[in-house]
């Protein structure tokens, strides 16, 4: 048999020494015990808990426990070999009021995870924040000028920074990476714009003030980070970037993606590696917001502060067209359809499934979209990259003798692991993969319908089980990379 050249066969499917394999996590979507130590309601909690807000009235109030099953939760992900885990911290569990001292007790939740982390050997990364604020700044006494609260105002990004800094102090000892913000875009748009996830506003100029603050936020946390963290401590933020394709190539479809860039990419990537806001972004948004007036003098100064490391959190891509309907809403594939849009300054614009593969989200499976996405900020940030997020929800059975096999998810991630390859192949500095997601959880606005987890729970008896795709991952981590 004639030997492969180096560059294909096996080597073509090696990571790199050290990559981080891991899976990720929120807090409200599988702590459960939202009332417990101190913790305070979230804005999710309320978003919750009013009705016709979540599929089936579904709640985070008991989730999936891991609140009180964390030390079973940490020894699964030591069965399955992960290298990492990526998890959430409660903001209303570590400052209850959004303000002020540290609550120990809920501090102590997270020293408990972490030191059970560290003695299975998963390195532990933290996120300040995946979208529950705590409700009291949420509330209009937490105001600006409008006595409106939540990312709005002005002050919830210095609240931020605050809560940046208690976290850090007290379990910077123990986790080496920290992720400011999980996809802004989402506690942005989805939250004060289309209204679909909470607070559930529905103000356009609110979201974009919204994306401001939290691009503030984020530059304001990194400062605190770095002030209480030691030198060797990565800070990091994960971007849910999109990746627009037009769907032909008239120019009026151009034209649709460079706004839909602008408004669901540009809005973060320049602000944070900038110190700008695109022209065409402030053009496009003109009407809806005064930016003079958002932007303080120095704030792209804060904004941009330098990270060491970008996450992106990719799921599928997003095509796009000109719509001529003036009445025409666009969405987000898969986060509700609802009267208002989630795309400030983008309203004459149509949005397609790039093919009909699709996961029980109704999302296209298109694993190309990683290795571009991946390969595109290689180039324009030159930062080391990880993939924060990245997996599938398919509608999973158990089989009378107990096991759940699950080949549509193993399948869609082998496809995503070759494409990270492909994108380390071409020179993109990747050094870790984070499966969305560890367990069965609470999928937002759609409730426990949607299973993303590589671990089956059953939400009656809070029963976990590993899925085949599971017992495939640990195998890929032990081999170093999928075959
Ligand atoms: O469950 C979410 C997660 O909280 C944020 N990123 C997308 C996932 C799937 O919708």
């Amino acid at each position: 048999m004639t030997a492969l050249p180096p560059d294909i066969g096996s080597a073509r499917r090696a990571f790199p020494p050290g990559f981080a394999w891991g899976t990720a996590t929120a807090a409200y979507q599988i702590e459960g015990a939202v009332a417990e130590d101190g913790r305070t309601p979230s804005i999710w909690d309320t978003f919750s808990h009013t009705p016709g807000k979540v599929d089936g009235g579904d709640t985070g109030d008991i989730a999936v426990d891991h609140y009180h099953r964390f030390r079973e939760d940490v020894r699964m992900m030591a069965d399955l070999g992960l290298t990492s885990y990526r998890f959430s911290i409660a903001w209303p569990r570590v400052q209850p009021t959004g303000r002020g001292p540290a609550s120990e007790r809920g501090l102590d939740f997270y020293r408990a995870l972490t030191d059970e982390l560290l003695a299975h050997g998963i390195t532990p990364v933290a996120t300040l924040y995946h979208w529950d604020l705590p409700q009291e700044l949420e509330n209009p006494s937490n105001g600006g000028p409008a006595g409106d609260g939540g990312w709005p105002a002005r002050e919830t990004a210095y609240r931020f920074a605050d809560y940046a800094a208690l976290a850090a102090e007290a379990l910077g000892d123990r986790v080496p990476t920290w992720i400011t913000l999980n996809e802004p875009w989402c506690s942005a748009f989805l939250g004060y714009g289309a209204g679909v996830h909470a607070p559930g506003r529905t103000d356009p100029g609110d979201a974009l003030r919204a994306a401001h603050h939290l691009n503030l936020g984020h530059g304001l946390a990194v400062g605190a980070l770095r002030a209480a963290l030691p030198a060797s401590a990565q800070v990091s933020v994960s971007l849910n970037l999109h990746v627009v394709r037009p769907l032909g190539d008239r120019p009026q479809d151009l034209e649709a993606a460079r706004r839909i860039d602008a408004v669901g990419n540009r809005i973060w990537t320049g602000p944070m590696f900038r110190a700008r806001y695109d022209e065409d972004l402030l053009e496009d948004t003109a009407h809806l917001v005064d930016w003079d007036a958002l932007v303080h003098d120095g704030d792209l100064t804060e904004t941009s502060r330098p990270i060491d490391l970008l996450g992106l959190n990719y799921y599928n891509p997003t095509v796009v067209s000109a719509s001529a309907d003036p009445e025409h809403r666009p969405r987000e594939d898969g986060h509700g359809s609802g009267a208002h849009s989630p795309w400030p300054g983008a309203d004459a614009v149509a949005f397609h499934r790039a093919n009909d593969d699709v996961t029980a989200m109704g999302w296209p499976i298109d694993p190309t979209g990683l290795s571009d996405a991946l390969l595109t900020m290689h180039r324009e940030f030159g930062l080391p990259l990880i993939i924060s997020e990245n997996g599938a929800a398919f509608q999973d059975t158990v089989a009378p003798d107990g096991t759940v096999h699950d080949p549509e998810r193993t399948a869609y991630l082998r496809r995503h692991l070759d494409a990270v390859a492909d994108a380390i192949d071409a020179g993109a500095d990747v050094r870790g993969y984070f499966l969305w997601s560890l367990l069965d959880n609470f999928e937002w606005a759609y409730g426990y319908d949607k299973r993303f987890g590589i671990i089956h729970v059953d939400y009656d008896t809070l029963v976990r089980t590993p899925k085949s795709s599971a017992h495939w991952y640990a195998e890929v981590i032990r081999r170093g990379g999928p075959d």
